[in-house]
């Protein structure tokens, strides 16, 4: 069989010493910690778009990388990029990946055209997943590269393009649904708007919601057994966009009566954005019994936009798994690559060094959050915290047994009360320091 990469090995577990390149040092995918294998417990996946499809272009240049898997015509290429992707997923050890419908196939002249090529990728990439034994852990639509989009597509001010969008959507399901897919996003690419003053907020949200509605009916009506996810974001492409983060998007699903169906797919990078860090947001999905999967990347510190750079940084990946941890692990959801390569790494091997880099990164984050559970430190202190919450009129605020008026008694009976604990932050970031490298 034609190799699409014939210069990486097969890339294997070889502790933390190994000076080999095509190596992981951490992902070690059988390994059994904490009762179940790493593979298990990290369900990596391959984003398709950028790992298959994106050649490096940015506002101001062209694709650095070649991306036509030694094809011209436009199916050949995605029927080779199908056997490409399966290469790269079986030298990477990768379980899963996720897509969005014009990933696979390219857009036809009429929508019937590119339903029927949709149809036969499709089929060819469940026939390639059967054999290289893989999984779809989610599919979504793109619902904003076509300009029919430019106003959005479930909040579009246009009947039409609305209608479009939810025949787009009813594909991406079936597709999601033949290829056994355990998730369905909802990411609003240019779900929001530009400026108020030609905008109906109330009708697009309220519509938006609608569209929701119906592909939670259509994909159920056929089988479909897995989550759906919006997945929040502040801003870009639009200005304001309504998932604008984890808080606003449960408040959403709650109006509209979504939260049984819909969970959270947090982006490490969208959660930066929106002025919050990414365990900030991984908590609030947590804590809302939300927590359904993770894009997994990174911003950059100086940089205001969506960078989606692999993520290596080794105190975010721990207090990302922590959360995880918290949340009882995965169940339909798992950690989505949606990185790319910066323009200049251009070369075939460079997105194996990428995704190596976030596997090792992610394997290692939660090689330390189970430290930090065991170390048990960190939990103690915040136990110890809210400790007054735990006994007398704590437990009897927390039992729901009080009310204002019995509280103003205890209070003036009590006198002046003056804070009893320090917060400790600098003690408690040399503890992390202490778990991670002492
Ligand atoms: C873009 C989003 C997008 C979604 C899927 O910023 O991250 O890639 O994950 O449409
Ligand atoms: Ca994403
Ligand atoms: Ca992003």
């Amino acid at each position: 069989m034609e190799s699409y990469f014939p210069q990486v090995p097969r890339i294997a577990y070889e502790g933390a010493k190994s000076k080999n390149p095509f190596s992981f040092r951490f992902y070690n995918p059988d390994e059994i910690i904490a009762g179940k294998p790493m593979r298990e417990h990290l369900r990596f996946s391959l984003a398709y778009w950028h790992g298959m499809c994106a050649g490096g272009n940015d506002p101001f240049g062209r694709a650095t990388m070649d991306r036509s898997y030694g094809a011209s015509d436009p199916m050949q290429i995605a029927r080779n990029k199908a056997h490409a992707a399966m290469e790269l997923m079986d030298k990477l050890q990768l379980d899963f990946f996720c897509f969005h419908d014009r990933d696979i196939a390219p857009e036809g002249a009429t929508l019937q055209e590119t339903n029927a090529r949709l149809d036969e990728i499709g089929q060819l990439l469940k026939e390639l997943s059967a054999e290289h034994n893989k999984r779809v852990l989610w599919g979504t639509a793109n619902l904003f590269d076509n300009p029919r989009y430019m106003h959005g597509a479930g909040t579009s001010c246009d009947a039409d393009v609305f209608a479009f969008a939810a025949a787009q959507i009813k594909k991406a399901l079936e597709l999601t649904v033949m290829l056994g897919g355990q998730g369905y996003v909802f990411w609003g690419g240019r779900e929001g708007y530009e400026t108020l003053l030609n905008t109906d907020m109330a009708l697009e949200q309220d519509n938006m919601a609608r569209l929701m509605h119906m592909a939670v009916d259509y994909a159920r009506s056929i089988g479909f057994k897995g989550d759906f996810y919006i997945e929040p974001k502040p801003k870009e492409p639009t200005k304001h966009q309504y998932d604008f983060d984890a808080s606003t998007v449960l408040a959403f699903l709650r109006k509209y009566g979504l939260d049984k169906d819909f969970k959270l797919n947090i982006e490490a990078n969208h959660a930066t954005l929106a002025g919050h860090t990414f365990q900030h947001e991984l908590c609030v999905a947590r804590i809302n019994g939300a927590l359904g999967s993770i894009d997994a990347n990174r911003g950059d510190e100086q940089l205001g936009w969506d960078t989606d750079q692999f993520p290596t940084n080794v105190y975010d990946t721990t207090l990302c798994m922590l959360e995880v941890l918290r949340a009882g692990g995965f169940t339909n959801g798992g950690l989505n690559f949606d990185a790319k390569l910066r323009r200049a790494s251009w070369q075939g091997e460079d997105l194996f060094h990428a995704l190596i880099s976030g596997m090792d990164g992610f394997a290692l984050g939660l090689r330390m959050a189970l430290r930090v559970l065991e170390d048990g430190r960190l939990d103690a202190f915040v136990r110890e915290r809210y400790q007054s919450f735990t006994t007398g009129i704590g437990a009897d605020i927390v039992a729901g047994k009080t009310n204002l008026q019995q509280l103003e008694a205890y209070a003036l009976q009590k006198g002046e009360v003056a804070p009893r604990q320090s917060g400790r932050q600098e003690y408690l970031e040399n503890i992390l320091n202490d778990i991670l490298f002492g």
